[in-house]
């Protein structure tokens, strides 16, 4: 049975991969298990047929036969501990990854989430300059702390693992805000994440679907 994951019909931005099946996806690349994906619309995704697989009328979704899952962080850490290549054997270090996989999502996503809203959502606001400056330093803590964990290592614990899948995922999205920048050893471990063949397979593949296409005027 192959397995099937959700995404967007089309992702709100235009194939940057930044909705979350790429996760699942760059999960499925790296420990080599082929999926296919069902794309679904914004309507589609609050009807009964998908509620039934999510809750909350989002993607992605992860079908195996009989096995349904939501949630994106579930997702990866049923992939890596089904199949090898993204969790270390060692018990202890295998505690250390899943430790880092709750701390990429729980930690430090949430301040970098709620910037990405403060920016789209609420830019009318007449509150929304005076905020801005809080929510940024919020996620600038943040990526101190990391940085100053990260030091000159490659990787967050050892070798590769899921951790680091959802680590470079979570800091993907703050790319283009410039606040990386004061962090270079943090855009190391970026580039590195996105050098990755298994991350390129599985950028190229959502970018296929979603890549804003030329209006031809
Ligand atoms: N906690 C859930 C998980 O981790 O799986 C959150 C899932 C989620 O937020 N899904 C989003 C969704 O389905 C898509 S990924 N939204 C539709 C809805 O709620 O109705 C989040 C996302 C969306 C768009 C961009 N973007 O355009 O840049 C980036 C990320």
């Amino acid at each position: 049975m192959t397995i099937t994951i959700t995404a967007f019909e089309r992702s709100p931005d235009g194939g940057r991969g930044l909705a979350r099946d790429t996760r699942v996806r760059w999960a499925l690349e790296e420990v080599g298990q082929p999926y296919q994906v069902r794309l679904v619309s914004f309507r589609a995704m609050k009807e009964p047929a998908h509620l039934a697989l999510h809750p909350f009328g989002q993607i992605p979704t992860y079908e195996d036969g009989d096995l349904a899952l939501f949630e994106t962080g579930s997702i990866v850490l049923h992939i890596a501990e089904r199949y090898a290549g993204l969790l270390p054997d060692d018990a202890n270090a295998r505690a250390r990854a899943i430790t880092w996989m709750f701390a990429a999502l729980n930690t430090v996503e949430p301040p970098i989430l709620e910037l990405a809203n403060a920016a789209l959502l609420e830019a009318d606001k007449p509150w929304h300059d005076e905020r801005m400056p809080l929510v940024e330093d919020r996620v600038r803590d943040r990526l101190k702390q990391l940085s100053a964990r990260l030091g000159g290592a490659d990787w967050l614990d050892g070798a590769f693992s899921a951790a680091d899948l959802l680590m470079v995922s979570v800091l993907l999205r703050l790319k283009s805000s410039g606040l990386l920048d004061a962090f270079p050893n943090l855009l190391a471990y970026l580039a590195r994440g996105e050098a990755r063949p298994a991350y390129r397979r599985a950028f190229a593949a959502q970018l296929a679907i979603n890549a804003v296409k030329p209006t031809g005027d």
